[in-house]
């Protein structure tokens, strides 16, 4: 079976992605490899959904009967719009509404139209949720290149976006990487402020990312030193690369309750007040509790300077 690649681009377009490539499905071992090696260097911390399922990740007919090709998308997150309160800062990925749902419902469009049009093709839609190596095949599919901040970089996009991949039963013409590479130049190594970015990988126990996102206590001393007034997320690896200087920035992006969001308000809402107001946005994977104590570092770091200033 086979659907014809500019078919499916012009569906991707139209239910409202930025970009969209093609692969065939098959992996290289170059990625296992890394894996390993990463995980070997216990770089992913307490995430241990990364050592499960290798062989999934290789072999993605283990995922999808009869998978052939991945069709990659792009879905471009990157805004100036910013809370209105400005003594904190939220990850430009978590102002909108969650990614999963978005990228979700517009991936399960897309399959729903090949279907129309090509009644035997089938596949599934995934965004952040499998074991999947979703920057390989973006990169594999033309979509852009990996830089040393360790994201996908588009061209045309920058890194400020998200991948989502449909991997369908049927083959297509495929795209091939590109030629260009990350300009090199540090920027990102030298901006990390808990050095969690080396130039062999990052080590997320150190990411501000994983620090205030995933890790379920509160946040490790060394970090907490450094982390600035980031309570969710941390984009300083991609704010400072030049490939995302002069790319667009859409507008509407943010949603109402974060462009209004009051971390003190945390402190006064149960479990079930806070799953209610966020249940769109990304803020609830890591959950009320996570964010209170995130905000509280934020303060007592803030009133530490503060202290330090005043006695010198
Ligand atoms: C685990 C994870 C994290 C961890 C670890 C980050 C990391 N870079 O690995 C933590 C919690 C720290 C994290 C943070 C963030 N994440 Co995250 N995360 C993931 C996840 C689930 C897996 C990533 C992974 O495989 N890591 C494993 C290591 C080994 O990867 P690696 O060192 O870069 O090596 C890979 C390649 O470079 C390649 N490789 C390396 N060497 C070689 C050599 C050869 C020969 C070959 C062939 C290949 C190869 O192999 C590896 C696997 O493909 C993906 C979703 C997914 N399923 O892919 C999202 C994902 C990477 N995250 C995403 C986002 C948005 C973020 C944050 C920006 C969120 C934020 N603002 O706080 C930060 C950015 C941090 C950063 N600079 O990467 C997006 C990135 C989009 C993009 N443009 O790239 C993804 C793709 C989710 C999505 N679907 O959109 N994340
Ligand atoms: S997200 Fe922040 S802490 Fe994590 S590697 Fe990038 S700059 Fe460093
Ligand atoms: S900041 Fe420089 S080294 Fe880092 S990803 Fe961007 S271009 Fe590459």
């Amino acid at each position: 079976m086979f659907v014809d690649s500019q078919t499916i681009k012009g569906i991707a377009l139209r239910v409202g992605f930025d970009d969209c490539g093609i692969s065939d499905a098959s992996v290289d071992d170059g990625n296992v490899s890394a894996l390993e090696s990463w995980i070997a260097k216990e770089y992913n911390a307490e995430m241990s959904y990364m050592e499960r399922n290798i062989d999934v990740r290789s072999d993605l007919r283990m995922l999808v009967d009869g998978a052939k090709s991945v069709i990659s998308v792009l879905y471009s997150y990157n805004t100036d719009e910013q809370p209105d309160h400005t003594d904190f800062r939220i990850a430009k990925y978590a102002l909108g509404r969650d990614y999963h749902f978005v990228v979700k419902e517009k991936l399960n469009a897309m399959l729903a139209e090949i279907k129309d049009i090509c009644p035997d093709a089938d596949g599934r839609a995934f965004v952040d949720s499998a074991p999947l190596f979703e920057r390989y095949f973006a990169h594999k599919s033309g979509l852009g290149f990996i830089g040393k901040n360790r994201c996908l970089i588009s061209p045309k996009l920058g890194s400020f976006v998200f991948i989502g991949e449909l991997v369908v039963n049927f083959e297509s013409d495929y795209d091939m990487p590109l030629d260009q590479t990350c300009l090199g130049c540090n920027a990102c190594i030298k901006s990390c402020p808990t050095k969690a970015l080396t130039f062999d990988g990052i080590n997320s126990a150190k990411c501000i990312s994983y620090q205030t996102i995933e890790k379920k206590d509160g946040i490790d001393d060394d970090v907490k030193s450094v982390i600035g007034n980031r309570i969710y997320g941390c984009d300083a690896c991609q704010d400072c690369c030049p490939h995302n200087f002069s790319v667009p920035k859409k507008s509407g992006i943010i949603l109402p309750e974060i462009k209004a969001f009051s971390p003190e308000e945390l402190e006064k809402m149960s479990n079930h007040q806070f799953q209610k107001k966020f249940a769109d946005t990304a803020l609830l994977r890591a959950g009320r509790k996570k964010i209170a104590g995130n905000r509280h570092n934020v303060k007592t770091q803030n009133l530490a300077s503060q202290q330090k200033t005043a006695q010198q």
